[in-house]
């Protein structure tokens, strides 16, 4: 069956979705995007992930011809359009066509693209077990050579951490800054728990301040759990209590190795789920 797709203005069969071989999205990874969820018909920050969609697009001087209003309002018809109450949005704005040739001012019409679809989740195996990580040698891109708080059409940096992680049998890969403090994973953020306190990188370590990540440290202020933003290296990850990274994709999912050491019990540990709980209730909220 073909999937209706929001474009520009209107919703289109998947077929004739389509955009130009001169778009600067294609040819240079000039755009910005989103990866929202949504749970029992209601998608989770939409707000805030517009707001990030509209801030990635200030950052690179790319004027979404849209307002912010009409951008959330696209993304809640693709999603009744696909009758998808339980779903995943790809939200996606290139630069447009233009000429061969760097320059954005030589583009026309910025492409304003939602993408309903189903969620394909990690194993189950993985949230009850927990996941096995690397570290990738690729770091991630330094903010004064490319912000990482700018979610760019340009996911390089992250996609090969990623093919080093896949290369070692993990899904995810742990990602460090050009000074070697943790950073983030590859799509997720990362916290661990050390004497009862949650400790996560700043946003100053290089990193994309996840909208999950900010409803987790939420949900810990809630829980009475102490949760702060420190910089952390290997070393603070290799003798944590727990581990776990989050992520629209990903929601809460826990860390049991890291690099071949096993992060406390090696099992997923107290504050771990009793977050998870309250993510998974705080969605369907
Ligand atoms: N770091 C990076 C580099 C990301 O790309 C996150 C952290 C987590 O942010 P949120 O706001 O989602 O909590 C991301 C998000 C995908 C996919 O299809 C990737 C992300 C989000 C959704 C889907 O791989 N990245």
């Amino acid at each position: 069956m073909s999937r209706m797709i929001f474009m520009n203005d209107r919703l289109v069969p998947e077929e004739q979705a389509v955009v130009s071989v001169f778009d600067h999205g294609l040819l240079y990874g000039d755009g910005v995007f989103e990866g929202l969820r949504s749970y029992g018909g209601k998608v989770f920050r939409l707000a805030e992930h517009v707001d990030r969609l509209f801030a990635s697009a200030r950052s690179i001087c790319l004027e979404i011809p849209m307002s912010k209003a009409a951008v959330a309002k696209a993304v809640v018809d693709a999603l009744a359009a696909n009758k998808l109450s339980d779903g995943y949005v790809r939200l996606v704005v290139t630069r447009g066509a233009g000429s061969l040739g760097l320059d954005p001012n030589k583009t026309k019409h910025p492409q304003v693209i939602v993408i309903a679809d189903t969620i394909s989740l990690y194993p189950r195996e993985y949230y009850e077990r927990g996941l096995r990580i690397v570290t990738a040698a690729t770091q991630r891109t330094q903010s004064a050579a490319l912000s990482p708080r700018i979610k760019s059409l340009n996911y390089l940096n992250n996609i090969m951490a990623k093919l080093e992680g896949l290369q070692a049998g993990c899904i995810e890969a742990l990602m460090l800054n050009h000074k070697g403090e943790v950073a983030e994973c590859t799509g997720d953020n990362v916290f661990v728990v050390r004497g009862g306190r949650l400790l996560t990188p700043p946003p100053d370590a290089g990193i994309l301040e996840g909208i999950t990540r900010g409803a987790v440290m939420e949900l810990a202020v809630a829980a009475g759990v102490d949760c702060r933003e420190v910089t952390l290296v290997r070393h603070d990850l290799y003798t944590a209590d727990e581990c776990f990274l989050t992520g629209t994709a990903a929601e809460v999912i826990p860390v049991v190795e890291i690099d071949g050491r096993t992060v406390g019990s090696g099992a997923p540990g107290p504050v771990t789920k009793r977050l998870t709980d309250d993510f998974h209730a705080l969605v369907r909220r």
